[in-house]
């Protein structure tokens, strides 16, 4: 390489950089590329840097694909690093597609949690989590007496001990929660995560106008700093495509010590406000199908005609027997 080449590449990392700097310090927000995902995926002899992932994700250069459009699926995605920031944003561009038209499933949780790569019942990842889930739940179990209709998005604050099930829709911990749709569009979808003093605010983008619309606004949360962010998906009996399109990260910390963040690494994840608890409602039974029924049937019948043909032979019988004494 000639001496001006180098120059000509310095100069343009180095214009680069500059602008970088200045978009950021425009909005004093930064993304962080350690704790973002942007296309192209697979660079030269590297496949996703900063990330891991498990199960049945797949990387392609355009998304990265948690479960594909099948049964009994599970995928996740986790970021290597831990934020050590108090308050950030994110945005996470996404698409949720499938063949299924009136049946598909299960939905996708993006988390900021103490420990990644564990799989688990939480569309993917392991329930009894600390930290935060912002769940986007396509199938609606429905077991309980909630009355929204699905896809829905909710957020959960767990210490550990709570158990995300709750009829599978999570309504007795969640934090709050919207109806959004965004299954099947022919443009990416976009949900925002907000987390700044203690407030969190979940916006979407997902009828491609290029603006947030709020979901949900939550105050007096708490979580600490040190946390992983990850996302996972899952398909059952039902499936459909979760992919990711990209995922930003901004730090949006204004004059906040280094003290101040090693002391937030120790509280415990807590929110003040979550909906009232009620009694859990398991999956209903399986209906019997046709077949079983036909069977039963069956069964029935020629039970009924056995005991007729001895009955009436028995009876022959000792008519016959009678008669010859
Ligand atoms: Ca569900």
């Amino acid at each position: 390489m000639t001496h001006t080449n180098t120059n000509w590449i310095l100069a343009f990392f180095g214009t680069l950089l500059a602008l970088e700097l200045v978009t950021g310090s425009e909005n004093n927000e930064y993304m962080k590329r350690e704790h973002s995902l942007v296309r192209p995926f697979q660079g030269v002899g590297v496949i996703l840097p900063h990330w891991d992932f498990l199960g049945n994700t797949m990387v392609t250069s355009n998304y990265i694909r948690l479960t594909p459009d099948l049964q009994s699926k599970s995928g996740a995605l986790w970021n290597y690093s831990p934020i050590m920031g108090r308050n950030w944003e994110v945005h996470v561009g996404f698409k949720v597609h499938g063949k299924g038209n009136e049946l598909f499933g299960d939905g996708f949780a993006i988390w900021y949690t103490k420990d990644r790569m564990q799989t688990g019942p939480v569309f993917g990842s392991k329930d009894h989590f600390s930290g935060l889930a912002i769940i986007l739940d396509t199938y609606s179990n429905h077991n309980g007496p909630h009355n929204h209709q699905h896809p829905y998005l909710s957020a959960m604050v767990n210490n550990g001990t709570w158990s995300y099930d709750h009829d599978r829709d999570g309504t007795h911990t969640q934090l709050a929660g919207c109806e959004v749709r965004f299954r099947n569009v022919d443009y990416d979808t976009f949900i925002s995560i907000r987390y700044e003093n203690d407030v969190l605010s979940v916006s979407t983008d997902l009828e491609n106008r290029n603006e947030w619309k709020n979901c949900f606004v939550v105050n007096n949360v708490e979580l600490p700093t040190g946390y992983y962010f990850g996302m996972s998906a899952t398909t059952g009996d039902l499936s459909d495509n979760h992919d990711i399109h990209s995922f930003k990260f901004f730090d949006i910390d204004t004059n906040i010590s280094h003290d101040e963040i090693l002391q937030r690494s120790n509280i415990i994840p807590n929110a003040k406000t979550f909906e009232a608890p009620r009694e859990h409602k398991d999956d209903p039974k399986p209906g019997m199908s046709n077949a079983k029924i036909f069977f039963i049937l069956l069964f029935v019948v020629l039970v009924t005609a056995g005991v007729a043909i001895f009955a009436i032979s028995y009876f022959k019988d000792r008519n016959a027997r009678k008669r010859f004494y």
